[in-house]
């Protein structure tokens, strides 16, 4: 694993060409309270990543039992309003939402606060059989502030996001799985594994078609259902002007496995 001395994240490249980045989160101590320093590295591999052609997918994971606690409480504790209304407070924290390429969650323990909004910037969340999720936000006198009120709430419904967020009840692996928090729950130990293999599944794709997919997904988060059908239709279109369309279509009828160049 590549690490500089005191690294807060971990970064490995995985498959034939690198096409996999790693990233895990690297505070154990601190359960990854996610720190300044902490996301300021986090969005540096971010930057860094985007711009490697060779990579296609990111996997996020954290420590054996711990995903990431949330925001570093230590941090905010001594912070008054003029500090934290202006940058740089937090400044780095929708940097993963803004990530071109896929980004899947391998949540290995406790995903709580900032930790569960961070895991719902992901693209595909997977959750170890011991994951936990939580908004625990109003037991510390605040509310959450990085998603946890509007992504949580249109991802598993209203009342359930606001049951979470008013008393912070955890859910379970079990009852995110149940509630459409996450995509799959996974044996601890297979986790990775599986979350690798999803991962170099997508990395086979176009990468165009892959960028466009993600895009008219998540627009199904943000615009009317119209506007949200007319962009998927837009860029349904644009997948036409890409040699890799016809790549595709010509294998399947060719009975063949489609290799991708990009184009
Ligand atoms: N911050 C700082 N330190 C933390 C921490 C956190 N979130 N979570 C754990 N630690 C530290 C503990 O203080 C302890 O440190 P020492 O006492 O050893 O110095 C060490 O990690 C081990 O913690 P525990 O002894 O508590 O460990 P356990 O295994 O017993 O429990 C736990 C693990 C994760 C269940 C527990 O530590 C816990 O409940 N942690 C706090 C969870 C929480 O309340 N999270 C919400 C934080 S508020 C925003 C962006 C983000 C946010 C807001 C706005 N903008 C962009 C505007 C996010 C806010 C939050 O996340």
């Amino acid at each position: 694993m590549a690490a500089e001395p005191g690294a807060m994240i971990l970064l490995e490249r995985h498959g034939d060409g690198a096409e996999v980045a790693l990233v895990t989160l690297n505070r154990p101590r601190a359960r990854n309270a996610l720190c300044d320093l902490l996301m300021t590295q986090l969005a540096d591999t971010l930057d860094q990543l985007e711009t490697d052609d060779r990579v296609r997918v990111v996997v996020i994971t954290g420590q054996p039992g711990v995903f990431a606690a949330g925001a570093d409480i230590k941090e905010m504790l001594p912070k008054e309003f003029p500090a934290v209304v202006q940058p740089p407070f937090l400044q780095h924290w929708d940097r993963l939402s803004r990530c071109q390429k896929p980004v899947i969650a391998a949540v290995n323990g406790y995903a709580l606060g900032g930790g569960c909004e961070l895991a719902m910037m992901c693209d595909v969340i997977y959750a170890s059989d011991e994951a936990v999720f939580g908004q625990p936000e109003i037991t510390l006198g605040t509310i959450p502030g990085a998603g946890g009120t509007q992504r949580l709430c249109r991802t598993v419904g209203r009342p359930l996001a606001m049951e979470m967020c008013l008393t912070g009840r955890k859910l379970t692996a079990a009852e995110a799985l149940q509630a459409g928090l996450v995509g799959r729950v996974i044996p601890a130990e297979k986790l990775l594994e599986e979350a690798l293999k999803t991962a170099s599944r997508i990395a086979a794709m176009s990468p165009i078609a892959t960028v466009l997919c993600k895009k008219a997904v998540n627009a199904a988060h943000q615009t009317s259902l119209s506007a949200g059908l007319q962009y998927e239709r837009d860029l349904f279109y644009a997948t036409f002007a890409t040699e890799d369309r016809r790549t595709g279509m010509d294998a399947f009828i060719q009975k063949q496995a489609p290799v991708f160049t990009g184009k």
